[in-house]
């Protein structure tokens, strides 16, 4: 297998092939065959993006190899999954949280910051995410209350309750943990998404940070989207909590209603 291959791309093995870990304003780490570390720093070739999307994190992309200049980014491959929330207030009318992920996992925490609805919200926007499993984490299950525990058959995926402090769940979290395959990691700031990660890991990969503890909120820890291979040779893609999910008019509805006093904010 090819260090691409290795990476998740399963089409033909062809020169220029790249897979982003991260990206930096115009400049993408990439991971390909080329060079002798297998890593690139590419930049995006504008004219190339005048009027397509960007690349992002977890995106496989077509890049122009320079050996003593700059390497450009020239294309973004179809994605086979991707993940979008509704944005009601912003320019744009959605926001693509995750791309080519084999599972995604929704999490949210089992203490007072759990919500039906807001899960429910989740999955909704999970009915379309391609080639992709949807799977709930019902995290931090070791703070958890008997009560706190909703009736996994009323979801229409599989519920997994896990801890990163006792190990509970972490047998069936690891059956989507296989090599050359991503998982994504979605929800609200603080739910122990970084935890999960270097629980995975086996090693302190990313930044964790306490939730506050007046509000039981997170603190957006994690800033920006990063693809992590695990010494397993499956891949992680943490990403920053999201601070509300819905469709576009649900939300709105909500606010109107009182029901959630959150504003609509912009954070990639
Ligand atoms: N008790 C308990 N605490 C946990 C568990 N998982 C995570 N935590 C704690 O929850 C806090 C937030 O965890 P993070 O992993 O930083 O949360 P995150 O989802 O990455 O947050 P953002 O990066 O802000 O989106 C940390 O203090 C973790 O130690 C768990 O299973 N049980
Ligand atoms: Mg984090």
């Amino acid at each position: 297998m090819t260090r691409i291959e290795q990476f998740g791309w399963r089409g033909a093995v062809e020169p220029g092939l790249g897979r982003v870990v991260s990206a930096h304003g115009d400049y993408y780490h990439l991971v390909c065959n080329e060079q002798l570390t297998g890593e690139i720093l590419a930049r995006k070739k504008k004219s190339a993006f005048r009027d397509a999307t960007p690349p992002m994190t977890g995106d496989f992309v077509r890049f122009l190899h320079n050996k003593s200049g700059e390497s450009l980014v020239l294309e973004v491959l179809p994605r086979f999954s991707h993940f979008e929330r509704k944005d009601p207030g912003a320019r744009r009318s959605s926001q693509t949280l995750a791309v080519n992920f084999d599972a995604l996992f929704i999490m949210m925490s089992l203490n007072e910051n759990f919500s039906l609805p807001r899960l429910e919200r989740y999955l909704a926007l999970a009915e379309d995410i391609g080639k992709a499993k949807a799977v709930v984490l019902l995290t931090k299950s070791d703070l958890a209350s008997a009560a706190a525990i909703p009736t996994p058959a009323a979801l229409s995926c599989r519920v997994l309750r896990v801890s990163s402090v006792t190990g509970e769940g972490m047998d069936a979290v690891r059956e989507y943990v296989a090599p050359a395959s991503t998982v994504a990691l979605v929800g609200s700031s603080g739910v122990g998404k970084s935890t999960l990660l270097n629980f995975l890991a086996g090693e302190e990969i990313a930044a964790t940070q306490e939730v506050q503890e007046w509000s039981g909120k997170g603190r957006h820890t994690t800033t920006s989207r990063e693809l992590v291979m695990l010494p397993c040779g499956a891949m992680v893609l943490d990403t920053p909590g999201i601070r509300e999910v819905g469709r576009i008019g649900e939300v709105e509805l909500l606010q109107a209603k009182g029901e959630s006093s959150h504003r609509w904010r912009n954070k990639s």
